[in-house]
């Protein structure tokens, strides 16, 4: 059978104050697309459905239209509750739903039972803390000291998994929405993931041991964690700038059984952004040059501009009037460059000119000393605020 893995949809969410609810549409019209031409069974949203536990009526609209339309083509839903989820609200009608096929996992109760598809179990473990298993758990696992962080928590609910007669009696895939690591090793992040601070909140992916695929979220670029079969699918959105270069992807699984074995298959496809975020860099006149030469359609693009002057004057509005899905402005520049190397003398001599010492700040700031004419307007501004306040003593 086969299946897409994706998740980290994050509907509601906004790039630089603006809606992409016309990008969400659109990649959710291409995810469709691919369930069809690929012939697959079910689709996996692997949490983070929407962007805040207080989702925007247009983000509920948008789910609601999506899993209608995968109820009418037949194709079962099997998603998750993420971190930015709340697992109550998401999950709400969940039992009603699911007998039109659109399974949603948002408490721990849905942990222990597998919706079978096609031969397949799919193990549904919304984004769970350690807390929410402790009160899971029985008063003899809490003694024995089985939930102290993220991993003994799912550890536990594994094993409790991987102990029942439907775990032995057939191929089983893991959905899940937590932040997993290989020896500790911390995998590409993005800063849109809102991670706790500190690592404690890590689980090694050796906890999935015996599933034949971890469908993951909550990392946003796309990547295996210790095995092949083990892997966040990442957002098919880039949703913050320090995502810009990852290569965005839906998973293609396959899963076959012959001869007692199982064996696993899976392929990466593109997503096509309605806009890109993309990085541009340079001096404000090539940027515009740049922007001159593109496209209507690419001119809609979401830009992350590093600009490369020294004295740039009026940047914003000038590239949103090229650009004007403009991310963020930042600066490559002799003062972003000197900011680095700032050294500041312990004492400021007092009874230095005072044209010399906003001369060194000058070049504290900018990395280069005042020009010619740059000392005569300030030296001239000193002179006559100096008198003005001699005047007023
Ligand atoms: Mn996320």
């Amino acid at each position: 059978m086969r299946f897409v893995h994706t998740s980290d949809l994050h509907l509601g969410r906004k790039l630089a104050q603006m809606s992409l609810e016309r990008d969400c549409e659109y990649l959710l019209d291409q995810l469709i697309d691919l369930i069809k031409r690929s012939d697959s069974k079910a689709v996996v949203v692997a949490g983070d459905v929407y962007e805040s536990p207080n989702p925007t009526e247009a983000a509920v609209r948008m789910w609601d239209r999506f899993i209608t339309r995968m109820a009418d083509l037949g194709v079962p839903v099997l998603a998750v509750s993420g971190n930015h989820d709340s697992g109550a609200r998401l999950a709400v009608g969940s039992d009603l739903i699911a007998r039109a096929g659109i399974h949603i996992a948002g408490e721990l109760d849905d942990v222990l039972k597998p919706v079978v598809i096609e031969g397949v179990n799919f193990w549904l473990v919304p984004f769970v803390r350690p807390a929410d298993v402790r009160s899971w758990a029985t008063k003899q696992d809490l003694d024995a000291g089985l939930v102290i962080n993220y991993e003994t928590a799912l550890r536990l609910l594994l094993d409790t998994v991987r102990t029942t007669e439907e775990f032995g009696a057939r191929p089983n895939v893991c959905v899940a929405h937590q932040f997993v690591t290989n020896a500790g090793v911390t995998p590409e992040r993005s800063e849109s993931e809102h991670l706790s601070l500190g690592t404690l909140d890590n689980v090694d992916y050796r906890v999935f041991e015996g599933f034949d695929y971890v469908a993951l979220g909550h990392i946003h670029g796309p990547q295996r964690i210790g095995r092949d079969e083990v892997r966040y699918a990442g957002s098919p959105l880039k949703l913050s700038a320090s995502e810009i270069r990852q290569n965005k992807s839906f998973v293609v699984v396959g899963i076959k059984t012959s001869g007692g074995k199982t064996s696993v298959k899976y392929k990466l496809v593109p997503v096509e952004p309605l806009r890109d975020l993309r990085e541009e860099k340079g001096s404000v006149d090539e940027l515009l040059r740049r922007a001159g030469m593109e496209d209507e359609q690419k001119r809609e693009d979401f830009i992350h501009a590093v600009v490369t002057d020294d004295d740039p004057i009026d940047v914003v509005a000038r590239l949103r009037r090229a650009w004007p899905n403009l991310e963020q402005v930042t600066f490559d520049n002799a003062i972003t460059r000197a900011a680095g190397e700032v050294q500041v003398s312990e004492e400021i001599d007092l009874e230095k000119d005072v044209l010399d010492l906003f001369g060194e700040f000058f070049q504290m700031q900018t990395g280069k000393p005042l020009a010619k004419d740059e000392s005569d307007l300030v030296n001239a501004a000193f002179e006559k605020v100096l008198t003005k306040g001699g005047d007023a003593e």
